[in-house]
């Protein structure tokens, strides 16, 4: 490290080299992110909130009553009037908070070798969820259309499981689990049900009045707890994941002391945690408001028709008909890893989904028509090349 202080315009200058190596949202080439650029006024909040700590919130009431509104924000689209849960760093974060407070509860009803049972569509994070709970994975098989089969959860469900977990909005093809079944199937077992909504938590909701969506949220009373992840479609700024449970009985059950802080029991995970992501979540979802979360859900969902529509009149195999804004796609007559590397040489930031193996568009805010005009014409011209 450097002994003397270096200038401003200096590190401002070599930071400005590093971020030109980044790519940019903005340039419409990014096409597997599930993160988009920030609303401006989650911008602005986000910076004016740096310093508070939601992990002490005695120091900061006013940032903590904004954490309980935008929970109770996001209850009010999820059925569910006072939510208990926290506005955290993601999806990950989340999810092991489910699995933890399920694990916790099972283990006071005498279970110690813990299972949990996801789809084979689950994002990796409950991969680490398993290892940090040391509790064991069981895969549940997937139907035609890359959902959970429930008559396969019903076969793996034991007196081991201790929870269930169906997703909204699967990572790979944006895939929405028969949520209401496997609600059935947890009540029955008295298991606990986790719904995965990382990514259609902020959209389902928005479309439900004018598309043909299955119930997935809290109304379905075997639903414990739903991640939803403001940085995904909420248009917040990385950080800002949210968990929300049915009640306090959760977070009780991971709770530990902490005696030395305003407050005298925490069940985060992480200790110091910033206030900013709620603050700014808060501003850009009373900023947008349901009407303004529609019409983002809407666009999004019109562009992924138009990619699906024209991928299909080029010639080009979608894997399966899309329920939310992803498109994953190969070409008959090749590898999907050598089309990825063609599109790459175009300057596209391509990501392949794996089960099954394909390129994967997901059609997030800064996408725009034009650039998939042009992704459209590349992929003509790859298709003629062959
Ligand atoms: N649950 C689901 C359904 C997800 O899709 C993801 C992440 C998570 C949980 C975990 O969320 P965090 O990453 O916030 O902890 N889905 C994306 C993925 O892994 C995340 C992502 C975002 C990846 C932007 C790449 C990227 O450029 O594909």
């Amino acid at each position: 490290m450097n002994e003397k202080p270096v200038s401003r315009e200096e590190i401002f200058k070599e930071l400005d080299e590093f971020q030109s190596l980044d790519c940019k949202y903005s340039d419409g080439r990014i096409l597997g992110s599930m993160c988009t650029e920030a609303h401006p006024i989650a911008k602005e909040v986000f910076n004016r909130f740096l310093d508070s700590n939601l992990g002490d919130p005695g120091l900061f009431k006013g940032t903590k009553l904004i954490e309980d509104e935008v929970l109770k924000m996001i209850g009010s689209f999820l059925s569910l009037e006072n939510p208990s849960g926290h506005i955290v760093t993601g999806g990950t974060e989340a999810n092991i908070m489910a699995i933890r407070a399920a694990r916790n509860l099972a283990r006071e009803k005498g279970i110690s070798n813990g299972e949990i049972i996801v789809p084979q569509s689950a994002h990796f994070s409950f991969k680490k969820a398993v290892d940090m709970l040391n509790l064991k994975l069981v895969n549940a098989e997937l139907d035609e259309n890359y959902r959970i089969d429930p008559s396969s959860v019903e076969d793996n469900v034991n007196e081991n499981t201790v929870a269930i977990v169906g997703i909204a909005g699967t990572t790979e093809l944006g895939m929405i689990d028969p949520i209401e079944e496997l609600s059935d199937i947890a009540l029955e077992n008295d298991v606990h049900l986790h719904v995965d909504a990382a990514f259609g938590g902020f959209s389902i909701p928005f479309l439900k009045d004018n598309h043909d969506f299955p119930r997935f949220d809290f109304s379905l009373p075997g639903v414990k707890s739903i991640t939803v992840d403001p940085h995904k479609m909420g248009l917040a700024p990385i950080p800002s994941g949210g968990i929300l449970f049915r009640d306090n009985t959760f977070l009780d059950a991971m709770s530990v002391d902490s005696p030395y802080l305003t407050i005298k029991h925490q069940s985060t995970i992480v200790g110091t945690r910033l206030g900013a992501s709620s603050a700014a979540t808060f501003a850009v979802m009373k900023y947008l408001g349901k009407e303004g979360y529609r019409k983002f859900a809407e666009e999004s969902l019109v562009k992924t028709h138009f990619l699906a529509n024209e991928l299909k009149g080029l010639g080009y195999d979608l894997v399966v008909e899309p329920n939310l804004n992803i498109v994953a796609f190969n070409h008959p007559n090749l590898k999907t890893d050598d089309l990825a590397v063609m599109l790459e040489e175009r300057n596209w930031k391509v990501s392949c989904s794996v089960c099954p193996k394909a390129i994967r568009v997901i059609l997030m805010n800064h996408i725009k028509k034009d650039n998939l005009i042009e992704f459209i014409s590349d992929l003509k011209e790859i298709s003629e090349s062959i």
